[in-house]
């Protein structure tokens, strides 16, 4: 099946430059941006778990599906008059501007792809995805001939993610459908393939969610009818099984930035389940976890340093888990409203450099304090600014043993500590053979999105 673009949208845009944004903003703080269908884009800081301001992009009406930029100023929404609102904190101050999608859309996801250079829009009941070149601001269009039936519908509510966020190989945009998952190849602005996907008596049970893992290689599908969650196998010509059976009505889905753990938001369940990818053969293991969460949980989000999954639901506030002990810890209050999407932006908490998705939330030394808050998270005394050498998205691995300098409590510790890691001996330019890549695991970007359609209704489980 070959997709085609049909059609290129008028790109009118305006500029207009506003500073409404007052509230305390640090450049190096991961913040979680949400919309509630309203007009307004809610910023929580996601060290202190509390509200620190909100943007009103210009003429923005029912705000949908939301992406940040993986340089981590930019803020993408889309709203019910077509617009991609761009929401930009850079400088200090917040500046916005928007790009016409055209037509009689209606859009409702958002997805960017690792390299900050496109957007992918799932429209509502067409058929569509609009693609838009943030450089040039170019708008054009992708039928992903989902419709088999000819009622038009198949893609109602679509939900939209892009894979890998980190390492190589070709990026594909993946979108859920009432029938299935459309494949989008990104080199091309090509639609790949429809790949079906059917419960019970082949009848459609079309994804509600989608999360790729980081690497690229899965594809993590809920079926809100079915209380189960789908593996995709990217690297295995995309061949799907049923891999975990969560709680009721599952919604959300998000991966572990290290591509470990998967967590659900179970809407009609009241719950969120987790489950390690290492013990999917393929049946995953799945655990519940603990602690009271948000009323209808149905979004969900992991911190740029993996510690924390933030659930959103019907109520006016977020539960926070502890990824390390898969418990509720705290609550983000004082919300809008209802959460559509939820997305979070890397930072650099602690400020050393070195982002939080690369120092991820282990505490190597010990010492309480987990390593993207920890200025010397190896407790040798020598600074991470200083071990991590001149490229800290890649940082210094002077002993090859994919343990970086900063958290390898085995190398620049010899005392001389010096300038830029010079104890370690490490040219620069060569990161040494085995570093791992980091460079895109910058955002999550993976917007999850709420059909609220089926809100109130519990699903009967089909037979299977
Ligand atoms: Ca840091
Ligand atoms: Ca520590
Ligand atoms: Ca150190
Ligand atoms: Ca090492």
């Amino acid at each position: 099946m070959t997709g085609r673009p049909v059609c290129r949208a008028a790109a009118g845009t305006f500029l207009i430059a506003v500073i409404l944004f007052a509230a305390s903003r640090s450049e190096a703080t991961p913040f979680a941006y949400l919309t509630d269908l309203g007009e307004t884009v809610t910023i929580v800081n996601t060290v202190t778990n509390e509200v620190s301001g909100s943007a009103s992009p210009p003429g923005a009406s029912s705000l949908f599906g939301l992406a940040v930029n993986p340089d981590g100023n930019t803020v993408y929404a889309v709203d019910s008059n077509r617009l991609v609102h761009i929401i930009d904190f850079s400088g200090g101050t917040t500046t916005y501007d928007s790009i016409n999608l055209g037509g009689s859309l209606s859009p409702f996801g958002l997805v960017i792809t690792p390299d900050g250079s496109t957007l992918y829009v799932a429209n509502a009941n067409s058929n569509t995805v609009s693609v838009v070149d943030i450089a040039t601001k170019g708008v054009t269009s992708i039928d992903i001939e989902c419709d088999q039936d000819g009622t038009n519908n198949c893609s109602s509510t679509p939900s939209i993610t892009v894979t890998p966020v980190s390492g190589a190989g070709p990026v594909y945009v993946y979108v859920g459908t009432n029938a299935g998952v459309s494949v989008i190849n990104t080199s091309s602005q090509t639609l790949k393939e429809n790949i079906p996907v059917t419960c019970g008596h082949d009848e459609a049970c079309g994804p509600i969610s989608l999360a790729a893992s980081p690497d690229g290689k899965t594809l993590f599908i809920s079926i809100f009818s079915q209380d189960q969650v789908l593996g995709m196998d990217i690297s295995m010509d995309n061949v799907i099984d049923i891999i975990a059976e969560v709680g009721t009505s599952p919604e959300g889905v998000a991966v572990t930035p290290d591509g470990k753990t998967v967590y659900v938001a179970n809407m009609n369940g009241q719950s969120v389940s987790v489950f390690e990818v290492s013990t999917c053969g393929p049946e995953c293991t799945v655990s519940t976890v603990s602690g009271t969460v948000v009323s209808e949980p149905s979004i969900i989000a992991i911190s740029p340093d993996g510690g924390s999954a933030y659930v959103g639901g019907s109520g006016s506030s977020l539960s926070v888990i502890d990824t390390s002990t898969n418990a509720v810890t705290a609550t983000v209050s004082g919300l809008s409203g209802e959460i559509f999407a939820l997305v979070i932006s890397d930072g650099d908490s602690d400020g050393d450099g070195i982002p939080d998705s690369v120092e991820g939330s282990a505490d190597t030394d010990g010492d309480g304090v987990k390593d993207s808050l920890d200025t010397d998270a190896d407790g040798d005394g020598i600074p991470d600014s200083e071990e991590a050498g001149p490229d800290p998205r890649n940082p210094v691995d002077s002993d090859g043993d994919d343990i970086p300098d900063y958290k390898d409590p085995t190398t620049g510790g010899g005392g001389d500590g010096g300038n830029g890691g010079a104890g370690c001996s490490v040219s620069s330019g060569d990161t040494g053979g085995g570093a791992f890549s980091y460079l895109l695991y910058l955002v999550i970007p993976a917007v999850i999105l709420m059909r609220r359609a089926f809100k109130k209704t519990v699903p009967v489980k089909a037979d299977r």
